[in-house]
């Protein structure tokens, strides 16, 4: 009867989550198994955007609808789930490049969004009608319909496009900055400052700060949506180790220490109302406090359903805490 009332209680919070891609994707999941769909609005980073193949490929957009409608890859997670590659093949047969995989199922995606590209369709308009055919009941927004390309700075080869970084070039060469090209003139997308607006809370999922975060925090311009709520952000970082992915690198790289509370600096307490560590670096709790930010230590490995489903509910019982 009393954990009935706290999950309807839970149940009558208004969140925005942040998200990149894999990280982002399992919790806004954990979020929308407990939330009503109309309480749960998810802005997407679209600085991974890219164009290949000529097509138009949005891998954090697909990563975030697919997982929420079920059909993700478990293994990768991105692409898509009983997944054939036929397509892929036979363009590797013709010489096409073949260092960023497509598969079939996928590539229906990534045709028919390019389509109505080309016929003028803004990406969020696109992205809620895909959203619509699959199911999927929470808005997922992309954090702005303008073009914003995260550009990689790295020692080896200056400036690279995100995916030759992430997939052509395997995160392997040494990162000593971050561009956000078409930044200035890319303003956030339809429903993006409404929801923030109406928003109890916003949670920033365990995605990359730099590549993930990063692009929809500077996109968004307007930080004071931000000051009159709580914002949680939740460590992609444990033990000072990504589960996936090049953050910890990165913070090295950029000549951080690689932590949970590395993490927590680089938010800092003029965003950050709280902070998400998981267990095993509860120790840093204490440090984290010192920021001015609100720790919380709990399990934030979401292997299974039933894991993402309980970090989302660890979070909004914080969120409760920290709105009173
Ligand atoms: N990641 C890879 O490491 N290799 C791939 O071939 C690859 C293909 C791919 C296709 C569609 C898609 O939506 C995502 C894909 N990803 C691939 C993942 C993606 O590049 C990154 O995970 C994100 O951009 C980082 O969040």
């Amino acid at each position: 009867m009393e954990a009935m009332k706290q999950i309807q209680q839970l149940n009558q919070l208004n969140i925005v989550a942040l998200a990149g891609g894999v990280g982002g994707a399992k919790l806004a999941d954990g979020l929308a198994q407990i939330l009503p769909p109309e309480a749960l609005t998810i802005i997407v980073n679209t600085g991974d955007d890219f164009s290949h193949w000529g097509l138009n490929i949005s891998p954090d957009l697909d990563t975030v609808c697919y997982t929420l409608g079920g059909l993700a890859n478990p293994l990768t997670g991105w692409g898509r789930l009983d997944e054939s590659w036929t397509v892929f093949e036979q363009m590797e047969g013709l010489g096409a490049e073949n260092w960023f995989r497509l598969g079939d199922k996928d590539l229906a995606t990534h045709l028919e969004r390019t389509r109505r590209l080309r016929a003028a369709e803004p990406l969020s308009s696109i992205t809620r009608d895909f959203c619509q055919r699959w199911g999927i009941r929470p808005t997922v927004l992309p954090m702005t319909d303008d073009p914003l390309a995260t550009v990689v700075d790295t020692v080896e080869f200056g400036e690279l496009t995100f995916q030759e970084y992430f997939v052509h070039q395997h995160c392997e060469p040494t990162v000593r900055g971050f561009r956000f090209a078409g930044l200035e003139a890319a303003t956030p997308a339809p429903g993006v400052l409404a929801a923030l607006e109406k928003a109890d809370a916003v949670v920033i999922c365990p995605s990359n700060p730099w590549v993930s975060i990063d692009p929809i925090l500077k996109t968004l311009k307007h930080q004071e949506l931000f000051a009159s709520k709580p914002v949680i952000a939740v460590s992609p970082l444990i033990g000072g180790e990504a589960l996936k992915g090049p953050a910890a690198k990165m913070f090295k790289e950029l000549g951080f220490e690689a932590s949970a509370l590395a993490v927590a600096r680089h938010y800092g307490s003029l965003l950050l109302t709280g902070f998400v560590l998981d267990t095993v670096d509860s120790a840093l709790a204490e440090q984290v406090a010192g920021l001015g930010i609100v720790p919380f230590s709990t399990n934030t490995i979401m292997k299974l359903s039933d894991n993402r489903r309980q970090l989302a509910e660890d979070m909004l019982h914080f969120v409760q805490r920290l709105s009173v």
